[in-house]
């Protein structure tokens, strides 16, 4: 039998928290014959909260689940790590300014950087959620320097799929008929859905997106407007942030990273950025990939035609600030 494998959830006692561990635990990250044990970590004033998740799991019997630990120490939390998906962060709140929201997060992501690096087990593989996930993602790298920075990535994958979903509702068909969108750069509202080279399966073959939705209205403006202000629409609707469709993405992202992309197709994960397409090197931008025994890879050579130059452009730019803001942090 395999060992089991060690999975860190940080602000496991929040929404996408409670979505994404039995997720795990039903084996949906890392398939259905490997063992996890979860490490759960959240602040003191969410323990109770916390040891409730922990409660739920051990009554929902999961037959995957080896042990649970749950703990407001982040040392422990850490300790042997093989995944570790960061959901905590410290959310803007009314009348703050961005300033001090990247301040508190700089704070939390360089405190939980030296942790990993000081307990996670060789090689563990790190994703970012919480945000301003690429940000966090690259405070993480810079302050857990031995782990390598191809094993620090952060979540874009729920704009993929909202892509897809668009996709297929559009063209009426199902989600899974939908590949290879990209999404480049920053998970904000500057990030850019890119369907050029996406293609639908239809009963007469595979075709390319732009050749099935002929409206480029549609295609080039609010398609990428729904999916840039897609979070915006569910908190509206629902009252709160995206849950179940953030926990679902950041296991689609872990299972592609572990098991592998499907042939011909890829995803998207916010990367280390190694200059592929211009993008300044160093940066943790979202581009596609494929994955094959446990590494990603950043697609190359697609064809990127001036529109799409200039929001892959503006979006890097965004990421440029923000890296400069998050530094300032550090200095004061
Ligand atoms: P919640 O506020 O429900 O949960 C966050 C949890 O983190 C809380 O339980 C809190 O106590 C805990 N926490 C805060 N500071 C901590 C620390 N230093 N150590 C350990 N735990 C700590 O937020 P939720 O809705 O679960 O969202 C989590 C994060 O994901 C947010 O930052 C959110 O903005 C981000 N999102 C990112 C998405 C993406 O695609 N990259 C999409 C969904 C989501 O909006």
């Amino acid at each position: 039998e395999k060992e089991p494998t060690r999975v860190l959830v940080t602000g496991a006692a929040g929404q996408i928290g409670y979505a994404l561990v039995p997720m795990i635990a039903r084996g949906l990250m890392l398939g259905p014959d490997q063992a996890v044990i979860l490490h759960l970590l959240d602040i003191e004033p969410a323990a109770e909260a916390l040891n409730g998740v922990k409660m739920e799991l051990i009554d929902a019997a999961f037959p995957l689940l080896k042990d649970v630990i749950a703990t407001t120490d982040v040392m422990e939390a850490c300790e042997g790590v093989d995944i570790a998906i960061m959901l905590a962060g410290f959310p803007r709140q009314e009348g703050m300014e961005r300033k001090d929201v990247m301040s508190k997060n700089v704070s939390i992501y360089k405190a939980q950087a030296s942790a990993l690096e000081q307990q996670a087990a060789e090689n563990c593989k790190v994703l970012v959620v919480a945000n301003p996930a690429n940000t966090n993602a690259l405070i993480l790298k810079e302050f857990a320097p031995s782990i390598p920075e191809k094993n620090i990535t952060c979540l874009t994958m729920l704009d993929h799929n909202r892509a897809i979903g668009q996709i297929a509702e559009k063209l009426n068909l199902h989600a899974s008929d939908v590949k290879n969108v990209i999404i480049w750069g920053n998970h904000s509202s500057t990030l850019y859905p890119d369907v050029n080279h996406a293609t639908v399966t239809t009963t007469d073959g595979v075709k390319r997106v732009r050749e099935l939705v002929a409206d480029d209205h549609w295609l080039n403006k609010e398609l990428i407007t729904t999916v840039q202000q897609r979070g915006a629409a569910i908190i509206k609707a629902w009252k709160l942030s995206s849950a179940l469709s953030a926990a679902s993405a950041a296991c689609d992202h872990i299972r592609n990273w572990v098991l592998g992309t499907n042939k011909g197709s890829w995803i998207s994960m916010g990367v280390y950025s190694d200059g592929s397409y211009g993008i300044q090197h160093g940066l943790i931008y979202s581009f596609p990939v494929t994955c094959k025994n446990g590494e990603w890879s950043i697609v190359q050579g697609l064809k990127i035609d001036e529109f799409s130059r200039a929001k892959m452009d503006a979006t890097e730019k965004e990421l440029i600030e923000e890296k400069e803001l998050a530094y300032s942090c550090l200095g004061q």
